[in-house]
């Protein structure tokens, strides 16, 4: 029998999170090997390849911090980054450090299952066996894509595509008619770009989106040597707002502006600030009026833009602004302006099957050649619930999880030994910018695995009470915000038979504290193999 491949540590991804768990693993002296199911790195910005796909998170903010030649000398070449740039920079990222031998591509972990005697886990593969101390799961927070299973949509002969795994191969638009399904942040990016083309641009929403315009354009120079002049102030600053963005803290109160100057705050940020629309007042995620006010003035902008007074009546919102994640665009709203774009509100006219080549409604038939789905993802557990993960007594994560994630800072599982998360459910992940938040988290599991070297311990656990209480407060915080008042993908409830728990902590700063406070006090709230 051949004997399976041992190292330290399995890193499963090779996205900004894997990339630099190598890295952080390599310099520190750990044997490791990264697996990754695609056929090269960049996680979300390697998959996600649809027309106009973006970062929402300005570029200078949205990249790594931990070397300070790499983000002085990267030029970035808009204020948003484009998928491709981004790309571009995970894979200098991947050379500059010589860290691509390190990883497996085109290989999926199917399974991993720890062995309680050894405290060893086993990572099957696609190709091989791997046993190894510590597994870290660097899967993503939007990776597992959602295949809506719509009648008859196996029928379709078209071209199908999921805007989450978009082939790398140019695709065609021009005299087609097309149909997409879903308007998240990834339909409202591609609506716009796919309907210059396009013979007809059907667009079927379930729940219209708020959505504020980016301004991108070129970086700015004196913007970008500005920061680069300061670039570590500028990251500790940006690390002390609730969400770890730069232009989302505010101190001023919504329901105590006059109305006038309201009007005009809101109308600087829809020309300035993209996501940090947001922040133009302290109390707009916080006090429902505050909310009202924001989301007002949003629905206003469509009914302006629009032409048609029934299409901006379908395009307008009814929810709180923000509480599903705020979109920017590029001419989402202007586009459905031209002649070849229709909008389709499925509330009021259902979807009810797929034919071989139309999406059929209650009221019409509408011809497709290409059938787009922009419907989301199994966000911040899919990736993970997916594998088969066995930790003791034969506890599979999937049946653990059934009822609503629970972790312990985002990080660690009680039953699943040596196993970590990064910017797993329970951190601020997906409410924080992606980029510091997994530089946070993998520092905090490479200076956690020295720790236990340097203290002679090989096995690390969470608690249950740990877990139990951290959740517990993570539930407390989100019901202080109106993050709790909508469906959305951070409660689970974009997916049919998803627990309903809210997913991410809602606030940097005091989670990083908390994350130090825990490693500063031996790892309260974690066991290990000798008493610590
Ligand atoms: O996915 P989504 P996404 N029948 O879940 C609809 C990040 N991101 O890929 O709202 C019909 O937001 C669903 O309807 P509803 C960002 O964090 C960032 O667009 O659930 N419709 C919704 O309209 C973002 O939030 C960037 O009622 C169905 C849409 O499909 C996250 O990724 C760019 C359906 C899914 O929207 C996910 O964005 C892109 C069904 N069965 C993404 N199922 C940037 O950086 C779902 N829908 C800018």
């Amino acid at each position: 029998m051949i004997k399976a491949k041992e190292v330290d540590v399995v890193v499963v991804g090779a996205g900004f999170a894997g990339i630099y768990m190598l890295y952080k693993l390599k310099n520190l002296g750990f044997t490791s090997r990264v697996i990754e199911r695609g056929d090269g790195v960049g996680g979300t910005w390697h998959w996600n390849r649809y027309p106009g796909a973006r970062c929402d998170i300005p570029s200078l903010q949205y990249s790594y911090q931990f070397d300070d030649e790499l983000q002085q000398e990267w030029e970035w070449e808009e204020k948003y980054s484009s998928q491709k740039q981004i790309l571009e920079y995970a894979n200098h990222v991947v050379d500059r450090f010589d860290l691509r031998n390190d990883i497996t591509f085109n290989t999926e972990v199917q399974s991993t299952t720890y062995n309680e005697e050894q405290g060893r886990w086993t990572v099957k593969t696609s190709q091989e066996e791997i046993v190894c101390s510590y597994c870290v799961m660097a899967t993503g927070c939007l990776s597992q894509v959602n295949e809506p299973n719509i009648p008859g949509i196996e029928n379709f002969k078209g071209e199908l595509l999921h805007t989450g795994k978009w082939p790398h191969s140019d695709i065609n638009f021009e005299g087609k008619n097309i149909s997409i399904i879903g308007t998240g942040s990834s339909s409202i990016q591609s609506i716009p770009i796919i309907a210059e083309s396009a013979k007809t641009l059907t667009v079927f929403q379930r729940t219209a989106n708020y959505s504020i315009p980016s301004n991108n354009g070129p970086m700015d120079p004196a913007e970008e040597a500005e920061i680069k002049s300061r670039y570590k102030e500028f990251r500790e600053e940006n690390w002390q707002n609730g969400f770890g963005i730069a232009g989302l803290a505010n101190e001023l109160l919504a329901t105590e502006t006059p109305d006038d100057e309201i009007k005009e705050t809101f109308s600087e940020h829809w020309d300035n600030s993209g996501l940090g629309f947001l922040g133009a007042y302290a109390d707009l995620m916080l006090d429902p009026n505050a909310n009202e006010i924001a989301a007002s003035f949003v629905r206003d902008k469509i009914k302006e833009i629009v032409n048609d007074p029934d299409t901006a009546d379908n395009l307008c919102p009814d929810h709180t602004i923000g509480c599903k994640r705020l979109c920017v665009d590029t001419d989402y709203y202007e586009t459905f302006n031209k002649p070849n774009v229709s909008l389709i509100n499925i509330k009021r006219d259902p979807i009810l099957d797929i034919t071989e080549n139309s999406v059929t409604t209650e009221k019409n038939e509408f011809e497709t050649d290409m059938l787009i789905l922009a419907t989301g993802f199994d966000a911040m557990t899919g990736a993970l619930t997916n594998i088969d993960i066995t930790g003791k007594n034969g506890n599979k994560l999937s049946e653990v999880w059934a009822n609503g994630a629970k972790s312990y800072l985002g990080l660690g599982i009680s039953g699943f030994p040596n196993l970590f998360m990064v910017t797993g459910p329970g951190s601020p992940s997906v409410l924080s910018n992606m980029l510091p938040s997994i530089e946070q988290h993998v520092e905090w599991i490479a200076n956690c695995l020295v720790w236990m070297r340097n203290n002679n311990k090989s096995i690390i656990e969470s608690t249950e009470s740990a877990e139990e209480e951290w959740m517990q407060h993570v539930k407390e915080t989100s019901e202080l915000t109106l993050y709790t008042t909508c469906n959305s993908w951070y409660n689970g409830s974009n997916l049919e038979g998803k627990s309903k728990t809210f997913l991410p902590y809602v606030g940097v700063p005091p989670y990083a504290e908390k994350c130090e406070e825990v490693s500063k006090e031996n790892y309260q709230g974690f066991v290990f193999d000798k008493s610590n």
